[in-house]
């Protein structure tokens, strides 16, 4: 491990996002690395949070678990070789699929981008509906898709499919977590296909990094909902911390009370869901 607590997997990168790298392990093989960054209003904030890649990939490894019989997943292990010691826990050995470049939103609930003119933020709507979105590089923004465009991108039978099967992962889902006090606002699904055809989940899926999570205890439409894990670090970057976020300059440091807090909040949530601590 570097000094800076930055490893290296000599394996050949074959993309990197803000806060997670993709490896080739072999032809029919990726490794999917979560790391400890975390980021907040577009910006991946200069200090990492322990454990927070562990958290991300064992929740979604518990997802993944929990849908099977809903949806077939890409995972292959999480902690058996030939995951590199550097990254074990915060790894997945996944099976390469062809992705689809559609990201696949089930949309429960209002928020952020979502909220329009007549619309109250927060507001639960009356079924859950497929928003998808452009899936955009690094540093640019998903924008919204119509069904149409979908249907212009991959084709009538597998834009259908992608919508049938984000929501029957939707409702589930919204389901496990509301039997843990938490609302599922939003998740978004990535799908790939299989050599033969299947469309398979793929990428993280059901993370609080990939979808909003509110307290069903604490939410009241009409204001922004407080997401579980990132509202402590948002909170503080924009009271406390003295950072003009208009400005255009980086964040700074999180001081070790924020660090730690928002480290706390990330496990509760894993803890919260699957019902047990993650593991040492
Ligand atoms: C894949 N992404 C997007 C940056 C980009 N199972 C797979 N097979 C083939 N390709 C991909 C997967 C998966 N998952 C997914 N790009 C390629 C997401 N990221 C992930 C992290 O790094």
């Amino acid at each position: 491990m570097r000094e800076d607590g930055a490893v290296t997997v000599e394996l050949p990168m074959l993309g990197s996002g803000k806060v997670r790298d993709l490896y080739a392990v072999d032809d029919a093989h990726l490794l999917l690395v979560a790391s400890d960054r975390i980021s907040a209003y577009d910006w991946v904030l200069p200090t990492e949070i322990p454990d927070k890649g562990r958290v991300l990939t064992a929740l979604s490894a518990w997802w993944f678990s929990q849908l099977t019989d809903v949806v077939p997943n890409h995972i292959v292990s999480v902690d058996s070789p030939p995951v590199p010691a550097a990254v074990a826990g915060r790894a997945m050995l996944v099976r390469r699929l062809q992705m689809v470049p559609v990201e696949c939103v089930a949309r429960g609930y209002l928020a952020g981008s979502a909220v329009g003119p007549e619309d109250i933020e927060g507001q639960q709507l009356s079924q859950p509906v497929f928003t998808p979105t452009t899936k955009a590089a690094v540093g640019q923004h998903d924008e919204p898709m119509s069904f149409d465009d979908v249907v212009a991108t991959v084709g009538a039978d597998l834009a259908e499919a992608l919508r049938d099967r984000t929501l029957a992962v939707y409702s589930p889902a919204a389901d496990i977590a509301a039997r843990r006090g938490l609302i599922l606002a939003d998740p978004k699904l990535e799908f790939g296909l299989s050599g033969d055809g299947t469309l398979v989940l793929g990428d993280e899926a059901l993370t609080p990094d990939s979808s909003r999570y509110w307290s069903s205890a604490d939410w009241s439409p009409g204001k922004p909902q407080i997401s579980y894990d990132k509202q402590y670090v948002r909170d503080w970057l924009t009271g406390e911390s003295g950072w003009d976020r208009a400005t255009g300059s980086p964040p700074p440091e999180l001081p070790p009370h924020v660090v730690a807090g928002t480290r706390e909040r990330y496990l509760a949530a894993y803890e919260l869901l699957t019902g047990a601590p993650l593991s040492a």
